[in-house]
């Protein structure tokens, strides 16, 4: 009769203990900042650096910054906004980071706001994907994974 009833009692605990961490996780996410769509571009061997484009989505009630980003493919990787400046693109780093206002979302494209991957390791390849973590001022590390596109792609 005991053994019966003991592990029955442990299963219950068990889904009671599964349902809640469910429960949480759900209700935390719905408000949690994500990254959605990150590619970058296949480079010629000895590129001294690669773009990583990709859109924050924001859907909580606090504004957030990216500050920067990591990945081991590249040397370092900083963000950089690019525009036109005298008639001329000028890229430039974001020194205090990128605002990702509250409830709202930021695109990473060409021509604008972008990661900067710098000497990266290895050549990226069309259709290979590598990881890269961005950090946020208040969401903290969020990893991400990048898919590589054709040399020469644009924005999709
Ligand atoms: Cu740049």
């Amino acid at each position: 009769m005991l053994p019966a009833f003991k592990p029955s009692l442990l299963r219950t605990a068990a889904a009671a203990a599964l349902l809640g961490c469910a429960f949480t996780a759900v209700a935390a996410g719905k408000d949690r900042l994500r990254v959605e769509d990150a590619w970058s571009r296949a480079t010629p061997p000895g590129a001294p650096v690669a773009g990583g484009f990709l859109t924050i989505v924001n859907p909580g009630p606090r504004a957030d910054v990216l500050l920067g980003a990591s990945s081991p493919i590249a040397e370092k990787v900083e963000v950089h906004e690019m525009k036109q400046e005298g008639g001329m693109m000028r890229m430039r780093e974001l020194r205090d980071g990128l605002p990702v206002p509250a409830g709202g979302k930021v695109v990473l494209a060409p021509g604008g706001y972008h990661l900067m991957f710098i000497q990266p390791r290895q050549p990226l390849k069309e259709g290979e994907r590598f990881e890269a973590t961005l950090r946020f001022r208040d969401a903290g590390a969020v990893k991400t994974t990048f898919q590589v596109r054709a040399l020469g792609a644009g924005a999709h």
